[in-house]
C-alpha cells in the first residue's frame, strides 16, 4: 500500500510535498478542498479527527499528523537523506525552527491573515466585522513579518526573488521545508524585528537587512 498524502495545493502541507518529493518517495496525493469544508467530512475525520492537513497515512495504516511530526518521521526513516542533523544540539536548533515556523509564523501569523473570522470576540455588531477582520488580518502579516525576520532577515528577499537557499545549511532540510511552507506577504519587510531572538533560542544571524527591492 502506498503512503496516502493529505494535503491542499498552496497550504501549509506544502512543506511535506517538498520533503516527499525530495525523498521521491511514491505517494497517493489526496487533494480536500478546505473552503468547500472537505476537511470537516466525516470520512476525513475518520482519518484526521482534528480536521486539519498535512495528513500521513504510512503505508502500515498508521496515520502521522502535524507538520513537525510528520517531517520527524520521514527524516529518522530516511537518514541518508539527511533532513536532519544527526548531532543533537544541531537537529534541537532545526526542530525549533520548525517549531517557530509552524506554530508562530503560521499558527499566530497567517492563520489571522486567511480565518480572520476566528478571532472576531462574540456578540461583536456585524457592523463592525469588516473593521475587526482588517485589525485581525493587519496584525496577522505584522506577525508574519516579525517571524520572517526572526528566522532569517535575508529570507524575505531571497522569497521574494525566488531565490532559495536552506536557512540552516545542508543538513536540516525539515526546517527549510517548515519555513518554505510559510507564504510570503506582498508587504515590504519591517526593520528591525532581532530583538528577543536569542531568548527565543532562534539560531539567527545578527542584523535584519531590508534590501530594496
Ligand atoms: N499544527 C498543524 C497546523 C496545520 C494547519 O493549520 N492546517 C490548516 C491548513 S494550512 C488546516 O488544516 N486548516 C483547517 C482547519 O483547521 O479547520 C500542523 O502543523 O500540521
Amino acid at each position: 500500500m502506498a503512503i496516502k498524502f493529505y494535503m491542499t495545493p498552496g497550504s501549509c502541507s506544502t512543506g511535506i510535498h517538498i520533503l516527499l518529493e525530495t525523498l521521491e518517495l511514491p505517494f497517493e496525493a489526496h487533494v480536500l478542498n478546505l473552503p468547500a469544508g472537505q476537511h470537516r467530512a466525516p470520512a476525513y475525520l475518520a482519518i484526521n479527527p482534528k480536521g486539519s492537513i498535512p495528513a500521513l497515512v504510512l503505508d502500515d495504516g498508521r496515520v502521522l499528523t502535524e507538520f513537525g511530526a510528520i517531517a520527524y518521521c520521514l527524516a529518522r526513516q530516511h537518514p541518508r537523506a539527511s533532513l536532519l542533523a544527526t548531532e543533537p544540539a544541531l537537529a534541537a536548533q532545526a526542530l525549533a525552527l520548525v517549531d517557530f515556523a509552524v506554530g508562530q509564523v503560521h499558527g499566530q501569523g497567517w492563520t489571522r491573515v486567511f480565518t480572520p473570522e476566528a478571532y472576531l470576540p462574540a456578540g461583536l455588531d456585524p457592523a463592525e466585522f469588516p473593521r475587526w477582520r482588517e485589525a485581525v488580518q493587519a496584525r496577522g502579516r505584522e506577525l508574519v513579518q516579525q517571524g520572517l525576520a526572526l528566522i532569517d532577515p535575508g529570507l524575505w528577499h531571497r522569497r521574494r526573488r525566488a531565490v532559495l537557499q536552506p536557512v540552516l545549511g545542508r543538513q536540516n532540510g525539515l526546517a527549510d521545508a517548515a519555513v518554505l511552507r510559510c507564504p510570503v506577504p506582498a508587504d515590504p519587510c519591517p526593520s528591525g524585528g532581532a530583538a528577543g531572538a536569542g531568548r527565543r533560542g532562534l539560531p539567527l544571524r545578527p542584523t535584519p537587512t531590508c534590501l530594496p527591492d
